[in-house]
């Protein structure tokens, strides 16, 4: 896949509110937050859609969530609510393609979401 500018952003080249980071995950504000708490967990490697996950992807798909689960937790609106989002292609609303989750929260959230 082409590089997107997250992978600039994992790399420091580009600035970015970067929130947690272990070795498999880095986490960033969203420069265009659609709640009060906005954030974007993304895998260091560059994976472009969920599409292009296997088998093999499983444990790094789950350590994309628990990072964001874990992140609610530790901002105390876990309990409150919040939502995880994983855009798809077109139809699916990407825009960049380097697989990331949107954590969401901050104000109740809509069904269905448009
Ligand atoms: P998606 O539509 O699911 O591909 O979401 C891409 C998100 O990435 C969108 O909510 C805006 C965010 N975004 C795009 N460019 C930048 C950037 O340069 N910095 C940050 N922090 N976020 C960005």
């Amino acid at each position: 896949m082409s590089e997107t500018l997250f992978s600039k952003i994992i790399r420091r080249e580009i600035p970015a509110d970067i929130v947690y980071e272990d070795a498999d995950v880095v986490a960033f504000r969203d420069i265009n937050p659609q709640a009060p708490r906005h954030v974007l967990f993304v895998p260091r490697r560059p994976v472009a859609t969920l599409n292009d996950l296997g088998d093999a992807d499983a444990t790094l798909i789950g350590r994309l969530v628990l990072a964001a689960t874990a992140y609610a937790k530790a901002e105390g609106f876990a309990e409150a609510g919040y939502r995880c989002v994983i855009n798809c292609n077109g139809d699916g609303g990407q825009t960049v393609y380097h697989l990331h989750l949107h954590l969401l929260g901050g104000r109740p959230m809509h069904w269905p979401p448009g």
